[in-house]
């Protein structure tokens, strides 16, 4: 699993008010809305107790306190433990916050205690970052592209299958794509006849993934992959629009979907 690095979480507000703004541009919804109508769910006063997990590769300097910011910007109390791991989910848990958030360097959960519902980060991003490139509204056809299906990509895959997309799809693990092509029904991109693409959902971690051929003249990719998988050349061209930041559009969702 890719893990993200203090640089990664530099100025994430800003990147998030940015990205905000293109998502309002490309879909005519913002990224709040867009979670509450994906989850049917609305954030109220849920209090977050946050977590800092020592495993495996440990503390990420300021992944804690981006989660903390993150709650506050969606109008939410939040509390970072003093404790790490057990100590730390007991004082989370004895105290009073109704939904936690922990990560190791497999899994990032958010837990409600309430209602006992548990959200993945990497499902919560498929899910999200997909149906925001589905809802681009210069798009003209339902085919949407999805490069990487992994476990980010074959989430985002599956959530547009079920809204009735017509998912083309690549990935180089031949097995991971004949896995999606069986449980998914997605149709293998033919990398021989290139097709363009108004819908790119990304998800690798990988740079320059995203090839002239699969650009159509308007498009958005909307993509959480660390590096970006789009060419500067391409993304800066007027009509190709790009959703692209580190953690809190993710988050955003796993908080709605424990709701
Ligand atoms: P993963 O390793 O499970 O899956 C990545 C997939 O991309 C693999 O199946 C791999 O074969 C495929 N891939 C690699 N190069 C490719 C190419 N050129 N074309 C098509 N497919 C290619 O990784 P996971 O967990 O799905 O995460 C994907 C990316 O998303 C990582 O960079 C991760 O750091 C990032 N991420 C970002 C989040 C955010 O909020 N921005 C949240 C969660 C993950
Ligand atoms: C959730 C991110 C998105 C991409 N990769 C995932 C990652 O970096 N996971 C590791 C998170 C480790 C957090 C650390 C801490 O500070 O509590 N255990
Ligand atoms: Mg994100």
């Amino acid at each position: 699993m890719a893990l993200l690095t203090p640089d990664d979480l530099e100025d994430i507000l800003k990147k998030l008010e940015h990205n905000d703004n293109i998502i309002k541009d490309a879909t005519g919804m913002d990224i709040k809305q867009i979670c509450e109508t994906v989850y049917g769910t609305k954030l109220g006063c849920e209090k977050i107790g946050i977590i800092p997990i020592t495993a495996g590769n440990g503390i990420i300097g300021n992944f804690s306190s981006s989660l903390l910011a993150i709650a506050d910007y969606f109008g939410l109390d939040g509390f970072i433990t003093e404790h790490t791991d057990v100590t730390g989910y007991y004082q989370a848990t004895s105290g009073d916050a109704d939904i936690l958030m922990m990560a190791d360097d497999h899994m990032f959960i958010a837990h409600n205690l309430r209602n006992g519902k548990i959200a993945t980060n990497h499902i919560c991003t498929g899910v999200i970052y997909a149906e925001i490139a589905s809802r681009y509204r210069h798009a003209d056809t339902k085919d949407v592209l999805v490069i990487g299906l992994g476990r980010v990509g074959y989430g985002g895959a599956e959530h547009l299958v079920k809204k009735g997309f017509n998912v083309f799809a690549y990935d180089p693990n031949a097995e991971f794509l004949e896995k999606a092509e069986k449980e998914l029904g997605i149709i293998p991109l033919d990398l021989d006849h290139p097709q363009k693409f108004s819908m790119v959902f990304e998800a690798t971690p990988n740079s320059n993934t995203i090839s002239e051929g699969m650009v159509a003249e308007r498009c958005l990719v909307s993509t959480p992959g660390i590096p970006c998988g789009l060419p500067d050349d391409i993304g800066k061209r007027d009509n190709v629009d790009l959703v692209m930041e580190p953690l809190v559009i993710g988050v955003a969702a796993m908080l709605h979907a424990v709701l």
